[in-house]
């Protein structure tokens, strides 16, 4: 890495860096050391309990993901970025989750993918402080690479790590994401957020529809429908499968339960506006869609992440947990033939439970 150029104010910088990173559409911006303490031990354990499941990206990398300067040589300090993503003027969460006809989105993709809109904009910032200071040394990540976004960002002052192990604050709830940038600049360190507004609530342990918040910051991948609907490459577990209801993408049950989710805040940005109706969406229009459709209805989201077949086999459940209709055992059987045998098992368990 190139050392930075010694004729700059490094408290100075900082305060421009917030600037810039506010003139650039994060909601808040803060600097951290490298040090993650405690943060490594706990990573151990989940990975010692099996709780990333097939996500081998999670302990692939050892202390990289731990240890900034293992991962980007020369690095002494992180800016953490936060950016809202909930957006205005969509269905009211409540209500589609209460419709077995619909199915529910998580509120983080029903725009464009966050990780192309974060890292072109991390890139304005890396060039804003190189124009400012000549070249300096950096990387930029969105939930990219091994990088403890949650705990650099409470080191950074953006808020603190929650009961559901999402990172909010009191002005911001949790509906944010997060990205940062790794450098060799001396920056002033930010002030972490040390204290922790959770108290006695346990609302998201509580409403986790299968309790895959297993304790307090600890979240069982393997029982959570994020990871079954996002994650899982595979057959769903049968024992979730009704827990599921109609999320077919992603769940956002901890964070609507939160009571600083109250506080949370709307985007401006454009990009994260929602396609509609993805807010709201038929599960049989969607279940219809064959997988031309699938690609183009999903340009440019991280839904395309998942590719068709997941999706078909999320749709699946989530008709088989609908009330039964002669609708949908027509709509099962039709595609029935035509699938792979992971969304076929899918559709059998689907027919089975609307009787037929
Ligand atoms: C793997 C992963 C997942 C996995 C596992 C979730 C998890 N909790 O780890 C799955 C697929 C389930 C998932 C789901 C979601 N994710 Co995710 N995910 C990640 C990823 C890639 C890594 C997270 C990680 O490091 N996990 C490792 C474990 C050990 O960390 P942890 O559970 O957070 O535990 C920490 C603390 O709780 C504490 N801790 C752990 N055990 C203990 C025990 C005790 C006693 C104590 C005191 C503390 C403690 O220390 C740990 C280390 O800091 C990050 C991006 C990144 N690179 O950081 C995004 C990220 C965390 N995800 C994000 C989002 C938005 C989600 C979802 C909301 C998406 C959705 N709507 O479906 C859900 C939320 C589910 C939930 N309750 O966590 C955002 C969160 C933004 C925010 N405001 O915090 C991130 C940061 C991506 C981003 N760039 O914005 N995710
Ligand atoms: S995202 Fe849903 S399933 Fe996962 S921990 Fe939160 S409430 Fe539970
Ligand atoms: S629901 Fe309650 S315990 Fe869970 S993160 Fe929010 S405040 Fe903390």
């Amino acid at each position: 890495m190139a050392h930075p150029s010694p004729d700059y104010d490094p408290q100075q910088l900082a305060n421009q860096i917030k600037t810039w990173a506010a003139e650039l559409g994060f909601q808040h911006a803060g600097i951290s050391d490298v040090e993650l303490g405690e943060h490594e031990k706990h990573l151990q354990a989940w990975l010692e309990k099996g709780f990333h499941g097939e996500m081998g990206y999670m302990q692939k990398h050892g202390s990289k993901r731990t240890r900034p300067p293992e991962l980007v040589a020369g690095t002494v300090r992180v800016i953490s970025v936060r950016m809202n993503y909930f957006p205005p003027d969509i269905a009211d969460c409540e209500q589609v989750l209460a419709d077995p006809g619909k199915g529910y989105i998580s509120r983080y993709a029903l725009g464009r993918d966050y990780h192309k809109v974060m890292r072109k904009r991390l890139q304005k910032l890396a060039d804003a402080i190189s124009q400012r200071i000549g070249k300096f040394g950096y990387r930029s990540f969105v939930d990219s690479a091994p990088v403890m976004e949650k705990a650099l960002a409470q080191k950074a002052g953006l808020g603190w790590i929650g009961k559901h192990s999402n990172l909010l604050s009191r002005d911001a709830g949790s509906w944010f994401f997060l990205g940062e940038i790794y450098t060799d600049l001396p920056l002033p360190a930010d002030t972490p957020v040390i204290e922790n507004h959770c108290g006695d609530c346990t609302a998201c342990l509580d409403c986790c529809p299968t309790q895959a918040i297993v304790a307090p910051y600890q979240v069982d991948a393997r029982r959570c429908i994020s990871y079954l609907t996002i994650e899982l490459r595979g057959s769903i577990p049968v024992a979730f499968r009704e827990a599921m209801g109609n999320r077919i993408y992603g769940c956002d049950d901890c964070q609507l339960c939160c009571p600083w989710n109250r506080f949370g805040q709307i985007t401006a940005e454009k990009d994260f506006q929602a396609r509609h109706p993805l807010d709201a969406p038929d599960l049989l229009e969607l279940f219809a869609w064959d997988e031309a459709q699938f690609l183009k209805q999903t340009e440019g989201s991280a839904i395309r992440r998942i590719g068709y077949a997941c999706w078909q086999r999320n749709l699946a459940v989530a008709l088989g947990n609908a009330p039964p209709s002669a609708a949908i055992r027509q709509a099962l059987r039709d595609r029935r033939e035509h699938s792979s045998e992971m969304v076929r098992e899918h559709i059998e368990w689907a027919l089975d439970k609307q009787g037929g």
